[in-house]
Order: C-alpha cells, then sequence, then structure tokens
C-alpha cells in the first residue's frame, strides 16, 4: 500500500510540474544608461519613476558591471553569454559571427526559442551584427528573434537651425569622429509617441497582449540617454538649470593613471564643455534623456502590468554601460573606470518574495545563465557567467565573484568588492579601494604594500581569460 501511495505522489508531482507553465521574460536594455536612476542612486537628482517603481519589487543590483564599456562588445557578450577575451569581440566593428569558431553561437533569445519560446524584439538589441554593412544597422542578429522592429535614432530630430545650439566648437578642441556630430543636445517640440524609443515600447507592449501560446522572451531597446540628446522639452523642464549639481572631481585626477589612460580619456571634450560654461547644460540633457526613457519603459510596464501575464513574466532591465560626464576629465564611455564600467541590473520575478538591493558584484555576462535558470532550461555548461539565482533568493546571501570589464586585447579591468585593479597593453597598472575612494582618485599600484593585492588580481585575471 505504501509502495503505491509513494508512486502516486511521485505521479502527482510529475503532472504538477507539467502543468506549471514556464515564465515569460521582458528584457528591456538602455543605451549608454549609467547610474543616474532614482534606485541606483549614483544620482540624486535623478527623476525615474517608473524604474524606481519596478525596483522597489525587484532585486536591485547596485554593483553590477558591463563586460565591455561599449555597444557591441557589451551586447555582444551579454546576448552570446561570452566574454569579449572568448570571442575577440572588443569594438563596435566586429562581429561576432564572424569570429572564428563562433558562426553558429545560440544567442540568448536563439536558446529561448529553441526551449519552446516565442521571441520578439524592438529597437538596439544587438548593436551591429551585421557589420554595419546592412540597413539596418542596429538592433539585429538574423535570426535571432522570429519578430523584430528594427529601428536604429533614437528620437524625432530638431530643425537644424537648433542642432548644436548649445555653441560648442569641438573641432576647435581636437575632438574627432562622430562626437563632433553627435554631441548634442536639444529639448525637442514633439509629441512622447512621434519617437522612436516609445514607439518600440507599444510595439513590446503590443506583441505582449497578444493571446500568447507559449511562454515568451520579448527584448525592449531602448536608445536613450545615448547622444544625441534629443527628447522632448518637457523632460529637460524636469530639471532647474541653476540647481544642477555636478559630478565630484578632482584635479588632475588623470596624472597617475599613466600614457594609455590618459590617451581614453575625451579631454578635449571636457575643456570645451567648461571653457563655454556648459557643464550643467549637458548634466541636465543626459538626466532629461533618462528620464524620457523612463517614461517610454513605463509606457512599456503599464502595458504589462494590465495584461494577462503580469503575473508570470520575469521583468529584467540593465543598460550597456555606465558614462562618464566630466569625471577623469572624460566624456562618454568606452573607458576602464568605474563610472563606465557599472551599469544598472534589476531582476523582477513575480514568483520571488524578496525584494531588495543587492550590493554583491555582478556581471552582464550573468545574466543569461541566470534567465535560463529562473527559466528552468536545460544548463548550458560554455557560456562564461554564472547563475546569480542564490542572490535573487537572498541579495546578502554569500557570493565572492569578480567582474570583468575588458577594452582590448591586453587592457582588462577586474571590481572585486573593494578593489578595482586595471591593466593596460605596456603593463601599467591601476589598483583602487572603494572602501576609501569610491571615486578612483588614487591610484594605489605603485604602493609596495599592495603587491599582494595586485598579485592576486594578476592570478584572477589570468584565470577569467583562460
Ligand atoms: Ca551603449
Ligand atoms: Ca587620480
Amino acid at each position: 500500500m505504501k509502495k503505491y501511495l509513494i508512486v502516486l505522489i511521485l505521479l502527482v508531482n510529475v503532472f504538477v510540474g507539467l502543468a506549471q507553465e514556464k515564465p515569460n521574460v521582458l528584457l528591456i536594455m538602455v543605451d549608454d544608461m549609467n547610474d543616474w536612476v532614482g534606485a541606483f542612486e549614483g544620482n540624486q537628482q535623478a527623476i525615474t519613476p517608473n524604474i524606481d517603481k519596478l525596483a522597489e519589487k525587484s532585486i536591485v543590483f547596485k554593483n553590477s558591471y558591463c563586460s565591455a564599456a561599449l555597444c557591441n562588445p557589451s551586447r555582444t557578450s551579454m546576448l552570446t553569454g561570452y566574454n569579449p577575451s572568448t570571442t575577440g569581440v572588443y569594438g563596435n566593428n566586429e562581429v561576432f559571427r564572424e569570429m572564428e569558431g563562433f558562426e553558429n553561437t545560440i544567442t540568448l533569445p536563439q536558446y529561448f526559442e529553441q526551449n519552446g519560446y516565442s521571441t520578439a524584439a524592438a529597437g538596439k538589441i544587438f548593436h551591429n551584427a551585421r557589420g554595419g554593412k546592412e540597413e539596418p544597422k542596429h538592433g539585429s542578429d538574423p535570426g535571432s528573434f522570429q519578430v523584430e522592429r528594427i529601428g536604429n535614432a533614437g528620437t524625432v530630430y530638431p530643425d537644424a537651425k537648433y542642432r548644436h545650439s548649445h555653441g560648442l566648437n569641438l573641432k576647435e578642441y581636437g575632438v574627432k569622429g562622430s562626437f563632433l556630430r553627435s554631441f548634442d543636445w536639444y529639448g525637442t517640440d514633439t509629441k512622447d509617441e512621434e519617437n522612436n524609443d516609445w514607439k518600440s515600447a507599444e510595439f513590446c507592449a503590443d506583441y505582449i497582449n497578444q493571446e500568447h501560446e507559449k511562454p515568451f522572451f520579448v527584448a525592449c531597446g531602448i536608445f536613450k540617454p545615448h547622444l544625441p540628446w534629443y527628447a522632448p522639452k518637457k523632460y529637460f523642464d524636469l530639471y532647474n538649470l541653476d540647481e544642477i549639481q555636478l559630478p565630484e572631481v578632482l584635479e588632475n585626477d588623470l596624472a597617475d593613471v599613466g600614457r594609455m589612460g590618459n590617451n581614453m580619456a575625451k579631454k578635449g571634450v571636457h575643456k570645451a564643455v567648461l571653457d563655454a560654461n556648459k557643464w550643467k547644460e549637458a548634466v541636465r540633457a543626459y538626466l532629461a534623456n533618462i528620464s524620457f526613457a523612463d517614461a517610454c519603459i513605463g509606457e512599456l510596464l503599464n502595458s504589462l502590468n494590465k495584461s494577462p501575464y503580469a503575473t508570470n513574466t520575469i521583468v529584467v532591465l540593465m543598460g550597456d554601460h555606465g558614462w562618464h560626464l566630466g569625471e577623469k576629465e572624460h566624456w562618454s564611455k568606452n573607458v576602464l573606470w568605474e563610472r563606465a564600467a557599472k551599469t544598472p541590473l534589476l531582476i523582477f520575478d513575480p514568483r520571488n518574495k524578496e525584494s531588495g538591493v543587492s550590493t554583491k558584484i555582478v556581471s552582464l555576462i550573468d545574466v543569461y545563465p541566470t534567465l535560463i535558470d529562473l527559466c528552468g532550461l536545460p544548463v548550458k555548461d560554455d557560456l562564461d557567467g554564472k547563475s546569480i539565482k542564490t542572490l535573487l533568493n537572498n541579495p546578502n546571501n554569500k557570493w565572492n565573484e569578480v567582474a570583468l570589464t575588458s577594452k582590448a586585447v591586453g587592457m582588462h579591468s577586474l571590481r572585486s568588492e573593494h578593489y578595482r585593479y586595471t591593466v593596460y597593453p605596456d603593463g601599467f597598472e591601476e589598483l583602487y579601494n572603494h572602501t576609501i575612494d569610491p571615486n578612483e582618485w588614487t591610484n594605489i599600484a605603485n604602493d609596495k604594500a599592495n603587491e599582494v593585492i595586485l598579485q592576486r588580481f594578476r592570478k584572477i585575471l589570468k584565470k577569467k581569460l583562460k
């Protein structure tokens, strides 16, 4: 009798297991968004009510880092699950499918499709999977999504006469390349819904609100606060220019970062901004564009919450990397310091009773294995990251990981709980003690007392690069 009872209980468990549907996934990726978001506390002035509301019921990862502080390598890494040092994709021009051995990579959405999900995307998810040789440049890796709305530019451009109305003459300051054109801001006379990010949010909202037979994986790429900072004027008006607080900076901060570190910083832009007294304006423009991104995200989340899928959809929100606004005389990204390497990550799992903040060190490379884990898909054992599910169960669980951010071969940075270690191809090293120096002002790599710490980081890096 007892035997039969055990068999019966086992069978019931199997049927209950089969009947439980897999959760859906909504992944929101915000381009160039640093931690100037209310819930992430990188800037107290930031007005981001929609992300903050989502954060309240999520696990917020306040120490989350990208694999590379640039669109293509960061996104490639997150979506393939491989570090830049694994694929060789460090810049914006490489295409992972053209790298030897990675032609048939199963990307994150493809893995979900293989495991019974419908997939869709809108806006910029992949950066440049077609190598920029074909239009559309952004948003697509052929085969990654079943349904896709590809959109490139972020917003409606103002009339030509209003462009570069900030009056900066960047050329005079030795600034070159696309920055000359794109480093601009203006509060446009446009409605939210005329802007591309809003359309991407609407597309994803409409997709979610269809009837779904299979669980879905939908990715929404929000292009703002990527340059140029054109957003509807009402988002600029949220911030009083006179009250804008500037980032804390140290004079001659670059004195101890070496030749290559100095070369990374866009010092010309910083000088131009200072000379024209436009620092506050630029900071306000970035904040305004984050607020606009937040409004688009709110539109999408409100729609999800009203849908039949509100209670079985995991929401993951992230940036692709951070952004400097004058710290270390640098503007933009693509450097190995904290402000560029750190980017928001939060995960809302409606099944999770926990919410709160985790200060453990996590990386966007962990998103792929984490989502597999949360959705109960088979383990994919060739990924470089690690599931952070244990931190969703308890944000303070034991966790001793170190995040790797890379810029080029031989140019890497590691972030542990207390330190940032960076090495350049010429062997120059930086070491910052975050316990007492959160702005990374003082490079202590030269201090003989830190040799043991340096040796430990050199060893970790070697292991990470395999
Ligand atoms: Ca980006
Ligand atoms: Ca310094």
